[in-house]
């Protein structure tokens, strides 16, 4: 018997065996939880169930290393984990089952999420940071397989940053670089692209990052065979082993239901990572699912009997009892009376939990069934209010949808009633409507007064003989001032550090600033943003450059799914204030048309997307983002880094307010409404329209989201009478979410004399060249032409028909 862990040095005996004891306690409760779960959504209680039975055993070795400082980037199966942590108890796991709102009772995302998705706290009610290195952190979890690798890399790399860059404060977010960023993730998920990025990445920059494999020989349905060659991840890994002449990684193998062996694994692992810096990963082989994947459907379909045989031999959770008793730590006896109290314990957690759902349903049904009571007493409609009253009596579980809906359905019977019963109703369903949205729809953007939208705008300044610039001295220089100003700024991108990006406006800073706050990466646009997400969510300020606007979809699946939803499904516990850089606009070639907004602007709500006419203005942008602490997309104009503009005199200071346009050309006729690089070709135009007697107003949208927020456009309209958006993006791309914008939200319809137009790209994607744009874009005659037309169509006399 190998009884040799560290926990085991300095403490005696019997300490040990309770500490051993404790950990078969959380074990048995992580699994009775997973039991009943599972009973909880066949009965309908709750939607879907996916659990850690299975995983318990490796999950409580990684906690027994898991230190203060570290974090954890994980998925669906870490509930044992959490458990051992003393983050999640098994009251708090069934309120996450049943989605209760109420974030006292159901602290990982207040229902917003599926259970089995957990984070911990890094902000206070504030929005001020707690101090990270006090506590055990985890990064809010994301259902999308081997979604949360990218954003283990900045885990991981910002103890690196905060070991070796002394400019930096560490003040409540690392001690010296020793924290480590302990990734989980399921075996059949390593088929993933973002697993295979995430590990060659973090075997470049040698982070202390640890990565646990739980492998249950299964993806759902589908075995090794068809997820991984040679059914086996550290053998196909082997190469990145390091070894006496090459830096990698350490490879561990080790058995799931083998105690002893993942104790010394998980301690190997973390003082390899936490010392010396690289990263490791620990394949744990030998799990297996006791209940299938999820309440979705039964593993029996698909595995065989034999497969099932050998599942239940081998369940990690009797392994583990075998061996306390084999080894005298317990008796037999002991641990059936030590189960029989944690079953009932957990089974009265989750009839607490369940009550506590309930409560506040139950009261809003009393008060419900009253108010129904008294309306119908009053109203002709009595016989139809008490049919909707009685439905109401009759769900003995009610739900708030439930609430929702009854009381909106009864409102329809009292349409020509003026009693005081209706009114009483009416408020009732207001209030209840105005309480409950919030709880489902905040904190998609913050809430707190430094949100970015609340910064106050400063207008660049000018010296009288101000010079004119590249654009990209522009924005290097602002660069320069903000790097001086915020020592926690990193900016890292393809060829952003040694060579300064490829269009310069980073020239020089590397040299200036060091290899840490300006560096290259590798060709991987997934991880460049995850790692922006992670250094973000310990306190730094990322600036992650994606090379091109078009290479960005590479990075869309983290941008939309991890960085845009995370203040949303942590209801504003975490925050990742990471600003994205790219370049875009008016490039050729159809894997370089620099324009695909439409598809950011909804994949991408939760963030800012701005898109700024020059370097100027972008600057601006970088300025005011960083005063607030929200994530952001800046796509700077790729044609416009050698155009030459006034050089500002309060580089670093000046800050473009988000969310407002601008009137780059005031005219009474038409409003012409664009951005970016198309924005330069409009602005031309309406001169050329003067001649033939249009004066346009044109409009600098600027900030797509959130979008003009003083509602200057509408003023525009209610001059002018006539509206045409104008933007290289695909037919109801981003133009036609701004008409929804104009003339929904506005209100600007009542305004237009005109039928609203846009003009955007063609469908396709923009073919190459000179010609290729014109005839793939929105060019100089077609704008003169559409703002003409609609001017011809109103008035024909004054603006015979061009052509
Ligand atoms: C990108 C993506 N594709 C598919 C799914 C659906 N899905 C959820 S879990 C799962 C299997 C994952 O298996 P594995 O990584 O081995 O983890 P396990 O559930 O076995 O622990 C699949 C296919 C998903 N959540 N995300
Ligand atoms: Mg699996």
């Amino acid at each position: 018997m190998d009884l040799q862990p560290r926990t085991s040095n300095d403490i005696s005996f019997k300490d040990f065996q309770a500490q051993i004891l404790k950990d078969y306690e959380v074990a048995v409760i992580s699994r009775e939880c997973s039991l009943l779960g599972r009973r909880e959504v066949l009965t309908g209680k709750a939607k879907f169930g996916i659990f850690g039975d299975g995983k318990e055993l490796p999950q409580l070795a990684m906690a027994r290393s898991f230190r203060d400082g570290d974090w954890r980037s994980g998925y669906y199966r870490d509930q044992t984990f959490m458990m051992a942590l003393g983050q999640l108890t098994a009251k708090d796991f069934f309120h996450g089952l049943y989605a209760t709102t109420d974030i006292e009772l159901e602290p990982m995302s207040a229902g917003r999420q599926m259970g089995g998705h957990f984070g911990s706290y890094s902000l206070n009610e504030d929005g001020s940071w707690k101090d990270l290195t006090k506590q055990k952190n985890s990064s809010p979890d994301i259902s999308p397989t081997a979604g949360q690798m990218p954003r283990l890399l900045g885990l991981a790399q910002a103890s690196k940053i905060f070991r070796e860059e002394k400019s930096i404060s560490a003040e409540g977010r690392s001690t010296d670089g020793n924290e480590v960023a302990w990734g989980t993730i399921g075996n059949a998920s390593t088929s993933e692209g973002h697993f295979f990025e995430t590990v060659n990445a973090a075997g470049v920059l040698q982070v202390p990052m640890v990565i646990s494999i739980w492998d249950d020989g299964y993806g759902i349905s589908v075995p090794a065979k068809y997820q991984t060659t040679k059914e086996d991840i550290s053998a196909i890994l082997s190469g990145f082993q390091r070894d006496e002449q090459t830096k990698g990684y350490e490879i561990i193998k080790v058995n799931g239901w083998d105690y002893t062996a993942l104790i010394h694994a998980y301690e190997n692992a973390s003082d390899i990572s936490r010392e010396e810096h690289v990263p490791v990963i620990i394949h744990v082989q030998e799990l297996t699912q006791p209940q299938g994947h999820s309440t979705s459907g039964s593993h029996e379909r698909y595995k065989s009997e034999e497969r099932l045989n050998w599942e239940r031999e081998h369940d990690c959770n009797k392994r583990f009892r075998e061996w306390i008793i084999e080894n005298g730590i317990a008796k037999e006896e002991e641990l059936k009376q030590l189960e029989k109290d944690l079953r009932t314990s957990v089974r009265k957690a989750k009839n607490e939990a369940w009550s506590e759902f309930l409560a506040p349903h139950r009261e809003g049904k009393k008060q419900l069934t009253q108010l129904l009571n008294n309306a119908a007493e009053t109203s002709p409609n009595k016989n139809f209010i008490n049919k909707v009253k009685n439905d109401l009596i009759a769900i003995e579980e009610p739900l708030k949808k439930d609430l929702a809906s009854k009381s909106r359905q009864a409102l329809r019977y009292l349409l020509g009633d003026q009693s005081p019963e209706k009114e009483a109703l009416k408020q009732w369903v207001d209030q209840f409507l105005e309480e409950m949205q919030p709880k489902y729809s905040s904190h998609l953007y913050s809430e707190l007064p430094t949100k970015a939208t609340s910064v106050e705008a400063i207008p660049p300044a000018y010296e009288h003989n101000a010079e004119d610039v590249d654009g990209r001295i522009i924005i290097r220089d602002n660069f320069d001032q903000l790097l001086q100003k915020h020592p926690e700024v990193l900016i890292f991108g393809e060829d952003s550090g040694a060579i300064g990006d490829v269009n310069q406006g980073l020239e020089g800073l590397q040299k200036k600033y060091g290899q840490h706050r300006i560096s290259d990466t590798g060709i991987r646009e997934a991880t460049i943003i995850g790692q922006g997400i992670g250094l973000a969510l310990r306190g730094l300020r990322p600036i992650a450059e994606i090379q091109y606007l078009d290479y960005l979809l590479y990075g869309l699946q983290t941008l939309s799914d991890d960085l845009a939803t995370l203040l949303y499904r942590t209801v504003g516990k975490q925050k990742a204030p990471l600003i994205v850089r790219t370049r875009g606009h008016r490039l050729e070639g159809i894997w370089h048309s620099g324009s695909q907004l439409g598809g950011l602007i909804h994949l991408l709500r939760g963030m800012y997307i701005l898109v700024p006419r020059n370097m100027t203005q972008a600057a601006g942008f970088y300025n005011t983002l960083l005063q607030s602490d929200e994530p952001a997309l800046i796509i700077e104009s790729l044609n416009g880094y050698r155009l030459k503009e006034k050089r500002p005199s309060n580089l670093g200071s000046y800050r473009t307010p988000i969310g407002k346009v601008e009137i780059m050309k005031e005219g009474s006729d038409i409003t012409l409404l664009s951005y970016g690089s198309t924005l330069r070709i409009v602005e031309k135009v309406a001169q050329d329209l003067l001649e033939v007697g249009i004066d346009a107003e044109v409009i600098d949208a600027q900030s797509l989201m959130p979008f003009d927020l003083e509602q200057e456009v509408l003023k525009s309209i209610r001059k002018t009478n006539r509206l045409l958006i104008i933007d290289e993006d695909v037919p109801g791309g981003c133009s036609a979410y701004l008409m929804q914008e104009i003339v929904e939200k506005q209100g600007a319809y009542q305004f237009l004399d005109s039928a609203p137009q846009t003009l955007s790209g063609k469908a396709h994607r923009p073919a190459y060249a000179s010609d290729g744009d014109y005839f793939s874009k929105p060019n100089a005659e077609d704008i003169f032409e559409a703002a003409y037309e609609i001017m011809h169509e109103a008035d024909p006399m004054n603006y015979p028909a061009l052509r």
